[in-house]
């Protein structure tokens, strides 16, 4: 009983620490990542975001670490040819997980600073349309082929 006693603040802390890095606000993020890109080029980025919270949360601006500014973008198909759009906004419905992929929807990261190579992780900050900021970092990884 007295280990039981000493063990569960150890449990409370643990609880505490490991949501924040992840579950913040009640969006989690998943599997975050930025393909490889020849050097001053703008770079994409891809994760799920899942919406744990009871509200519908927008996304609706970001910034990345190492790049100027950052976009919300959308992939479609018009007469044929793949376009990019900017969008105004990620919006994550109660329970929903959006995914941000190749041929979709990504983050446009524009403007890089430096060159990023295959193991960089990019730090990115993204706001709600409340103003809540969301931290995650996105790993740099191969290109698909
Ligand atoms: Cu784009």
């Amino acid at each position: 009983m007295t280990m039981f006693k000493f063990l569960l603040p150890v449990s409370f802390l643990l609880l505490s620490i490991g949501p924040a890095l992840a579950d913040q606000g009640g969006l989690t993020f998943d599997n975050a990542w930025t393909p490889e890109a020849p050097p001053g080029r703008m770079m994409a980025g891809f994760m799920e975001i899942h919406n744990t919270g009871p509200d519908t949360v927008a996304i609706v601006d970001g910034r990345a670490n190492g790049f100027g500014h950052v976009e919300l973008h959308n992939t479609t198909m018009e007469d044929g040819v793949m376009r990019m759009r900017r969008i105004e906004a990620l919006s994550i419905a109660p329970g929903q997980t959006l995914v941000l992929e190749p041929g979709g929807l990504h983050l446009m990261l524009i403007e890089p600073q430096r060159s990023f190579r295959d193991g960089d992780q990019i730090e990115l900050v993204l706001t709600d349309s409340d103003g809540r900021e969301y931290s995650l970092s996105s790993e740099v990884r191969p290109r698909r082929r």
